[in-house]
């Protein structure tokens, strides 16, 4: 079904797992993920709660790995966009994939064996279970390493009623090497396998709603979806090889080349509808976005444009924020008109990261622009980071 990686775990409880992330969720670390809460955490780690009767859990793995991000398209600033979300929405496409899966199993077995599946946006932890299945190992950046792919894999799981011989977990390490934690921007990983959400950059560019904090902008550089710097940097990845196939579209394509029959769901399995995966109309691959474009983007375009990828995620808002922040890293001049821009007419968010892109940026009219929209701006929000942005004018850039 195109999964490149298959090991199989008991389906007993993942207690170890369970205490570690309740404690997280208790020292703050989860912090700005409302729905990461404590009964997610129960319900993933038991798959008894997932499924009655559960005896085994069948780890996945899909290489998402591919090369090349394009700069050369625009002669706009860009911003990049994580490896992950290159692509096609992997959720829809890895759910459509295991759902085949245990349809085939079913006719091959001749059984009618109870099944769910999962892929990131369900209960199940499931780095816990790539773990004890032994698909790969947690690396200190908490990401799992495969040996073959590193960890640029989506992991998915299919928990079922059947009785399948568990394999055993991987005794490797990543030893002493500390390079994905020496590197990290922001310093989200606070210590060997643990994670601040708040100061990821993952968290900051694609989950948050809100204002990037002051002091995290400088180290956002130019990401404005995800980030994939403890992953870039990680020995084990260097080794890794890129996906054979461009899975995003070319699956696709296959998929309705060999007229992959999608069956129904019933029975015991998730009840979601079949997703029309297909959208000829976009099937690009984003790699890395025209910022000013960005800025510019009604939403009616920018639903056309991100349909059926990850970045509709970010919320148009929140990828103008991201945006602008990135053009405030990258100080280019050419950025002052869409940022004037965005001061007056975007939502209350953007005109405030706008406020902070132009005090990096300087100059006269620049200084103009935010002492005209400190006159006529209602937002106290807006009001104090032209204030800031004010200020640090002063004392930098004039
Ligand atoms: C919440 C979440 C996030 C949050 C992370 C917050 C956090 N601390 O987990 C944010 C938004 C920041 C995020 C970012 C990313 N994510 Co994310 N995310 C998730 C999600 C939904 C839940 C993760 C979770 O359970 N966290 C709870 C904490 C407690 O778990 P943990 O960090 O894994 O902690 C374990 C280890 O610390 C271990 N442990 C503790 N102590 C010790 C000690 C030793 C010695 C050892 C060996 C282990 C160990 O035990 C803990 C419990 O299992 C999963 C999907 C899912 N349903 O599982 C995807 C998932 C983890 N994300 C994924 C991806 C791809 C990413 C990004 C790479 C995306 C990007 N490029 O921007 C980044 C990577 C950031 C990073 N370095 O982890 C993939 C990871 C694939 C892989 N190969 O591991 C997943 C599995 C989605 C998927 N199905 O493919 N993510
Ligand atoms: S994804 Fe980026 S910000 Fe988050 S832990 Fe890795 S390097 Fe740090
Ligand atoms: S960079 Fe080093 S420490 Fe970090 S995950 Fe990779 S091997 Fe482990």
């Amino acid at each position: 079904m195109g999964f490149d990686l298959v090991r199989v775990t008991s389906a007993q409880e993942f207690n170890e797992d369970r205490n570690v992330a309740l404690k997280r969720i208790d020292d703050g670390l989860m912090d700005g993920l409302p729905w990461f809460n404590e009964s997610r955490v129960l319900r993933g780690t038991s798959p008894q709660e997932l499924l009655p009767g559960a005896r085994s859990i069948i780890c996945l793995a899909l290489n998402y790995l591919e090369e090349g991000q394009d700069f050369g398209k625009s002669t706009n600033p860009t911003g990049k966009v994580a490896r992950y979300a290159w692509g096609r929405d992997y959720h829809k496409l890895i759910k459509k994939r295991m759902r085949a899966y245990v349809e085939g199993l079913r006719i091959k077995l001749g059984n009618e064996f109870a099944a769910r599946w999962y892929v990131d946006d369900g209960p199940m932890m499931d780095r816990a279970a790539a773990s004890r299945s032994g698909l790969g190992w947690f690396g200190k950046n908490t990401n799992i390493l495969t040996p073959t792919l590193g960890s640029w894999v989506f992991l998915g799981q299919v928990v079922t009623d059947l009785e399948l011989e568990p394999d055993q977990p991987l005794k490797k390490t990543c030893g002493s090497c500390v390079r994905c934690i020496d590197a990290c921007p922001t310093g989200a990983i606070i210590a060997p396998y643990v994670i601040d959400n708040a100061l990821c950059i993952s968290h900051l560019t694609i989950e948050n709603r809100g204002e990037i904090p002051l002091a995290l902008r400088p180290q956002i550089g130019d990401w404005i979806f995800g980030c994939d710097i403890c992953q870039d940097v990680c020995p084990v990845n260097h080794k890794a090889p890129p996906s054979p196939t461009l899975w995003y579209k070319d699956q696709v394509r296959q998929d309705q080349r060999e007229g992959m029959e999608v069956p129904e769901p019933h029975g015991e399995q998730q009840g979601f509808a079949v997703e029309q995966v297909s959208n000829p109309a976009n099937q690009e691959r984003i790699t890395t976005l025209d910022l000013i474009d960005l800025l510019e983007m009604t939403e009616e375009t920018y639903r056309l444009r991100f349909r059926g990828t990850p970045i509709l995620r970010a919320k148009r808002v929140g990828l103008q924020r991201n945006a602008c922040v990135a053009l405030g890293n990258k100080s280019d001049t050419v950025a002052v008109p869409a940022l004037r821009q965005a001061l007056v007419v975007g939502e209350p968010l953007v005109r405030g990261h706008a406020a902070w892109a132009l005090g990096r940026i300087g100059g006269t009219e620049v200084w103009d622009a935010l002492n005209q929209a400190q006159d006529n701006e209602g937002d106290e929000g807006v009001l104090a980071e032209i204030g800031q942005a004010l200020t640090g004018f002063n004392l930098n850039n004039r």
